[in-house]
This record gives structure tokens, sequence and C-alpha cells, in this order.
């Protein structure tokens, strides 16, 4: 009964507040930003939560401590066809949100294989997977026909877009990228599209636009001003060192884009949807709300540029509709870009000072 007055109801209803009981997913990139917020939200829903983690020398659940005991860990590499069917038999999904990846635009240009072989090769090897545990569990790979479906999201970006060949860019525009990063997430974006189409996977890329949160790794610019800022506020360092200051972004708020992920999967027909805010600002505007919240009015003096962290292509601005994820699930973005960024400063001050 649940089930189907949700199906009824699935056009414009917010969800947010709804349980859904009995549902498992499994979650590549678990101890990521957008892995911690999304278990975060689907334990609330009543979700069975499992999350997959690669092996690292030392513990990285910097994000996701407080999920011990409320979570599966399971181990599995993007890279290892094997560990990804494991993790299904393990986990037995009804959901598989596919966050794992060599997120770091910059990095992909020193590490261009591993981020091709993780960032793209890895969601061919994830569908793979599913295909390959849908038939040993006697299914169809057709959600259309089959009883019990596993739904897959891709981690999209607006990375695809790239030199932004229209302005805000939206489902239609045409992709550009200009990393390596952003041509593997195309083919990432594409196989998830080609499996839907040539074997009806629910399959759905969500392509988002930046967003941030208290969890963001410390190397991306928003945390790495919110950081220093907190940094040059208690007297802890002297300034901020960044690349280019001019590139303007359409940052959201990760706890709100894990919402519009599971949307997606909650759809009657699988399809992809720009995630975004539809507002840009430039890193001196990051900067300028950042240090006034701390109380510095001359942010300027602070800020050193060095040539280290400028990339060999910029993208130089992004933007996005995301009227298609409104007028079809009803999602609209809920954190202004202001409140991000207080919020970020907050938090870096707070945790410095119980440091
Ligand atoms: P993070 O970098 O915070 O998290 C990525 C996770 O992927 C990390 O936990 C990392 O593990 C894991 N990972 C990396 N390589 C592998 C591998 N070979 N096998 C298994 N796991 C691996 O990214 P975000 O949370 O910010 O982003 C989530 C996803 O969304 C990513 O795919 C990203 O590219 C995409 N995206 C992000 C946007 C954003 O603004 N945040 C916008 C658009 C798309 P470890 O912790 O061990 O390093
Ligand atoms: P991005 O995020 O490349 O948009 O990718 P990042 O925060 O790394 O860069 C944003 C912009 O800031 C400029 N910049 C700097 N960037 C970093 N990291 N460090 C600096 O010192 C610095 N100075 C200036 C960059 O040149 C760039 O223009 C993020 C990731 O989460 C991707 O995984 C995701 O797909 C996209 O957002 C959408």
């Amino acid at each position: 009964f649940i089930k189907s007055s949700l199906i009824i109801f699935s056009a414009k209803i917010n969800f947010s507040n709804i349980m859904i009981l009995n549902k498992t997913a499994l979650i590549t990139g678990i101890n990521g930003m957008d892995g911690s917020h999304l278990a975060d939200f689907l334990l609330k829903k009543g979700y069975k939560v499992y999350g997959m983690e690669r092996r690292s020398s030392s513990p990285n659940r910097r994000n996701t401590s407080h999920l011990e005991d409320k979570i599966t860990f399971l181990n599995g590499d993007l890279t290892d066809q094997n560990s990804l069917l494991r993790c299904l038999q393990k986990s037995n999904p009804d959901e598989v949100y596919n966050l794992a990846s060599q997120s770091f635009v910059g990095q992909s240009w020193n590490i261009p294989e591993q981020t091709s072989d993780v960032t793209g090769l890895g969601v061919l090897r994830m569908l793979e997977a599913i295909r390959e545990y849908t038939k040993a569990t006697g299914r169809t790979t057709d959600y259309k026909m089959a009883k019990r479906p596993i739904k897959f999201y891709q981690a999209s970006s607006s990375e695809m877009f790239g030199r932004m060949v229209e302005n805000p860019a939206k489902e239609t525009t045409p992709f550009y990228p200009r990393s390596p990063y952003g041509v593997a997430k195309l083919y990432g974006h594409w196989i998830t599209k080609n499996y839907r189409e040539s074997y009806g996977m629910f399959a759905c890329s969500g392509i988002l636009f930046n967003h941030e949160s208290e969890r963001r790794g410390i190397e991306f610019v928003t945390r790495k001003i919110s950081d220093g800022v907190a940094k040059i506020k208690l007297g802890l360092e002297p300034h901020i060192t960044l690349g280019n200051l001019d590139a303007e972004r359409d940052w959201g708020y990760a706890p709100d884009y894990v919402e519009a992920m599971w949307l997606m999967l909650q759809q009657e027909t699988p399809d992809d949807y720009v995630i975004a805010t539809n507002n840009k600002y430039s890193i001196r505007d990051f900067l300028s709300i950042a240090f006034n919240h701390a109380g510095i009015n001359d942010w300027e003096k602070y800020v050193k540029q060095d040539p280290r962290f400028m990339r060999p292509a910029e993208v130089d601005v992004l933007r996005g509709d995301y009227s298609k994820a409104e007028n079809e699930m009803g999602w609209v973005p809920k954190t202004s870009f202001e409140n991000l960024v207080k919020t970020m400063v907050d938090n870096d001050i707070k945790l410095l000072q119980h440091a």
C-alpha cells in the first residue's frame, strides 16, 4: 500500500518527511562528503545502508565515524570487478548510489590514467556487476518487468559542461569537458545512459553542480578557504595561498543535493537531471563573505596567489538550470550561498578551537 501510494503522488510531493521501510541501499564512496550525507539521509528514511570503502593504510572515516554502528561497511574498489560483485551479493540492494571517484579535478592532470580508470571505467564495472548479479539471482535487468529492480544512481558532474556552450546549462546543453576528470565523468554519464537504453536498467545520471559542506575535503577551494580563514582568525596562519580567484561556480549545500539523488530513484521512469542553484559566485565572493563573517574586512591582505594552484585548462564559469528537477521531482535548493559560507567558516573555527 505504501509503495503504490508513493507512485501515485511521486510527481509533485516533497518526500522529505516520509519513511520508506525495508529498503536497502549500497553507497560507493561512503567516506566521502556526499556518501556520508547520503547515508545520514537514507537512515532517517529507514533504509538499511551498506557503504563501500576501499582499503587504505590508515583509517579514513573522518566523515563516517558517527555511522559506525548504524551502517555496514564493505570492502571494495571500483578498479576491482569481483569486489563490486561481492558488495552486491552481501548487500542485495534495492538502490546503488555510485559516488566513488577520483573527484579532484586539479589532480586529474597528474594521474589521468588512474582518474579515467576509477571515474570513467569504474562506472562500467559497477553497471556490469549489477547486470551479472541481477542475472545470477534469476531476475531481469529491465525495470519495467522486474519485481525488484536494482536502481542505479551515477554521480555525474557539471565539469562535463566545462566551457559552457550554453549558460545556464541544462540537460540538453552540449558537453565540453576541460579536464581528464571531466572527460572521464562524461564516459560515466554516457555508459549509464547506454545501459538504461540497452538493458532497460533503472539507471539515472545526476548532473550535479558544485556542492559543499563542513565535510568537504580540505583540498577543494571552499574548504581550503573556510579552514584558512579560521586559522587566520585564531592566529595560527598568516595567509591562504590560492590559484585563480576569478573562476565562478554555482555552489550549493551537499545535504540539499543528496535528497535530489534519492528523488531520482523514486521517480516512475529513470532519467537524467541537472541539480544546481542557478546562481554563480566567484572565488573572490567566497573569500569576501568568509573573511567578513570572521570579522576581517580587508581579505586581500591575507590571500596570496601561486601558479602551483592554476590549472592547465580552467573552467571559468559554471551555472545550472534546475527547472527540470523542480518541475518533475519538486526539488529546489534550500540553502543560500551566504549561509553555506558562514556554516563552513563557523564549523572550521569550532573544530580548531576544540583541537
Ligand atoms: P569525495 O572525494 O569526497 O568522495 C569520493 C569517495 O570515493 C572517497 O571516499 C574515496 O575514497 C572514494 N574512492 C576513490 N577512488 C575509489 C576507488 N577506486 N574505489 C572505491 N572508492 C574510491 O567526493 P564527493 O563526496 O564530493 O563527491 C561524490 C561524487 O560526486 C564523486 O563521484 C564526485 O566526482 C561527484 N561529484 C561531486 C560534486 C561536488 O561538488 N562535490 C559535483 C558533481 C559530481 P577515499 O576516502 O578512500 O579516498
Ligand atoms: P572543482 O572544485 O574543480 O569545481 O570540482 P575546486 O574547489 O577544486 O575548484 C573550484 C575552482 O576554484 C579554483 N581555485 C582553486 N581550487 C583549488 N582546489 N585549490 C586552490 O587553491 C584554488 N584556487 C583557485 C579552481 O581553479 C576552480 O576554478 C568540484 C569537485 O567536487 C568535482 O568532483 C565536481 O565534479 C565539481 O566540483 C562539480
